[in-house]
């Protein structure tokens, strides 16, 4: 088979939302989860603030690159008990998690007690409620899958190590508080563009060769580090195997807003959307300052998972 190259298009209006497009003062619109809902894309993209701390902001669009921004933020630290305790700092990089009826949101709760991960539920994006605090510190980035596998909720997560290099994890629960059985599924690869660590980005979505996860890879250079996007594909009836993982990134920062910016030489996904054509849209923050957006069919990224794979461990 053929690759289309690139593999991901970017939208020629890239980048598709920025700071400028909010009706209130932020510094910064990026690293957003991204669904589809009655008929509309949904973008939750967090923005800092001119202190330094994290928003999360509500975008709707027709046709999932052209965005409107709500006049008010969508969520910001609580004020209430404990979630206002492990808040207080800010709230970051939210994902949308499509689960039976509802979405599950996670999100990164920052404070002085370090970072941890919240979990939210809402059936509307108008009314959302705070279900836990589902990590301990330092352990971030959770997606959930989109199916419950043998009575569980299954969930990708990145603990934090002084070991080893930063790595994948699985999770499971039977009630979406209590976490556990947990075990590592995919490690970064030395002298490859994603040593450093690695860590998941959009909720794994089904294609009919396994669960299709979009995660991010970062490398050290002389000059900084380089967070660019690979690709990883999981067994449908059993998420812990992992089918094959792209030796290839499938992005990297190319776009100047992509290499200059807040945080420079960063592309960051929490989000994307399988369409019903064979393609998937997908959402990447830009130097953790623009939203940008682009395409890929699903056949790509799947074969480059079966065909160019790296060992997972
Ligand atoms: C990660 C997170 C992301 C950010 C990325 C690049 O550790 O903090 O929110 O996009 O670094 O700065």
């Amino acid at each position: 088979m053929t690759l289309h190259d690139p593999i991901i298009r970017r939208c020629p209006n890239n980048p598709v939302l920025t700071c400028h497009d909010v009706p209130y003062p932020v510094a910064t619109v990026h690293n957003a989860g991204v669904v589809r809902h009655g008929g509309r894309y949904i973008m939750l993209f967090r923005s800092h603030l001119r202190n330094g701390r994290s928003i999360i902001g509500r975008a709707d669009s027709e046709d999932g690159f052209s965005f409107k921004v709500d006049r008010q933020p969508f969520l910001v630290p609580s004020t209430d008990g404990v979630f206002a305790e492990y808040e207080a700092f800010g709230i970051e990089d939210l994902r949308i998690c499509p689960v039976e009826d509802s979405y599950l949101l996670t999100y990164s709760a920052y404070s002085r007690h370090g970072v941890r991960i919240a979990l939210a539920r809402t059936r509307d994006f108008a009314k959302v409620k705070r279900i836990a605090l589902i990590t301990q510190a330092d352990l971030r980035n959770v997606v959930i899958f989109p199916q419950i596998f043998d009575g569980r909720y299954v969930r990708l997560d990145r603990p934090h190590s002084e070991i080893s290099p930063w790595s994948i994890w699985i999770s499971y629960s039977p009630d979406l508080v209590h976490w556990g059985d947990s075990c590592v599924i995919i490690k970064p690869a030395a002298y490859h563009w994603d040593e450093m660590k690695i860590g998941p980005g959009a909720p794994p979505f089904r294609t009919s060769k396994g669960w299709l996860h979009i995660y991010h890879g970062v490398f050290k250079t002389m000059s900084g580090t380089v967070y660019r996007l690979g690709a990883a594909l999981h067994a449908l009836d059993d998420p812990a195997t992992v089918i094959g993982v792209s030796d290839q990134w499938i992005l990297q920062p190319e776009d100047p807003w992509e290499i200059n910016g807040y945080v420079p030489n960063v592309v960051f996904t929490c989000g994307a959307v399988p369409e019903n054509d064979g393609t998937v849209k997908i959402y990447w923050g830009g130097a953790d300052t623009v939203m940008c957006a682009g395409t890929a069919l699903v056949d790509d990224l799947v074969a480059l998972c079966l065909t160019d794979s790296r060992p997972p461990l």
